[in-house]
């Protein structure tokens, strides 16, 4: 089965040519806007976890889906615009080219797709991390936001990457995780975009509150108040 679900693109209601030009997200102190590339090798469940965030509903297959979505969400009062460009394993390789490298100037945040039953998957994210904190580099010392995501975790008796694993290469490489079943829930795919708000959100206010000790006192309020999730 194919894709029939009222997916919403960006084209409709916003200029996809400047979404896809790079220029910044707007954002304000109660809306945002996130362009997030997910990414991974092929048929690790890229399209199923966006169509589970996009549509609530888990669909088995998703044929050739490569557009950019958005849907928003509420995280922490505040309205979160999603652009969301689900890259097909079949373009990701090992080393860089120009078109993922486009796709990754093009993004603010990324979310890297594993298949908890699939090593070579989960192996391919160290040069993915490396690429796009390359390419990102250039804009500046802000942190780029990364959230690592284990999926297929109803496929337990085919697990061949623990969960310790996965979180400890997150810790490695500063980014989030978070480990998934697309087919089974829906909060898996909403954590994992929540999370990224949270890290594109810190992101973007960390030059402003860095100004000064009354910045590092507010920031350091908001680290320790934060709920604790299951996300690193
Ligand atoms: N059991 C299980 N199967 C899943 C899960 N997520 C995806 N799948 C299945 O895995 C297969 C690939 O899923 P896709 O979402 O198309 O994977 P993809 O990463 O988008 O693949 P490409 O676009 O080809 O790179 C499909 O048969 C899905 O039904 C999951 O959480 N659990
Ligand atoms: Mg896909």
């Amino acid at each position: 089965m194919v894709l029939r679900c009222p997916l919403r693109r960006s084209a409709s209601f916003t200029s996809e040519s400047r979404l896809l030009q790079g220029e910044a997200s707007s954002s304000s102190d109660l809306t945002m806007e996130a362009k997030v590339l997910v990414m991974g090798a092929a048929g690790v469940g890229k399209s199923a976890l966006t169509v589970r965030f996009l549509t609530g509903r888990f669909i088995g297959e998703y044929g050739d889906l490569e557009s950019v979505y958005s849907h928003s969400m509420a995280v922490e009062g505040r309205e979160v615009l999603f652009h969301i460009w689900d890259v097909p394993g079949d373009q990701v390789q090992e080393h860089r080219s120009p078109s993922e490298e486009k796709q990754v100037q093009w993004a603010d945040g990324f979310i890297l797709v594993y298949s908890i039953c699939d090593r070579a998957s989960f192996l391919l994210l160290p040069a993915k991390v490396q690429l796009i904190k390359d390419a990102k580099e250039a804009l500046g010392p802000k942190k780029v936001p990364i959230i690592l995501v284990g999926n297929k975790r109803d496929l337990g008796h085919h697990r061949a990457v623990s969960r310790e694993e996965g979180r400890l290469l997150a810790l490695t490489l500063d980014c989030g995780f978070h480990e998934v079943s697309a087919a089974e829930a829906l909060d898996g795919a909403q954590a994992v975009f929540r999370g990224l708000a949270q890290r594109l959100c810190r992101a973007r206010l960390a030059p402003k509150r860095g100004a000064g000790i009354r910045g590092i006192v507010k920031s350091m309020s908001a680290v320790f108040a934060r709920k604790r999730t299951d996300s690193l």
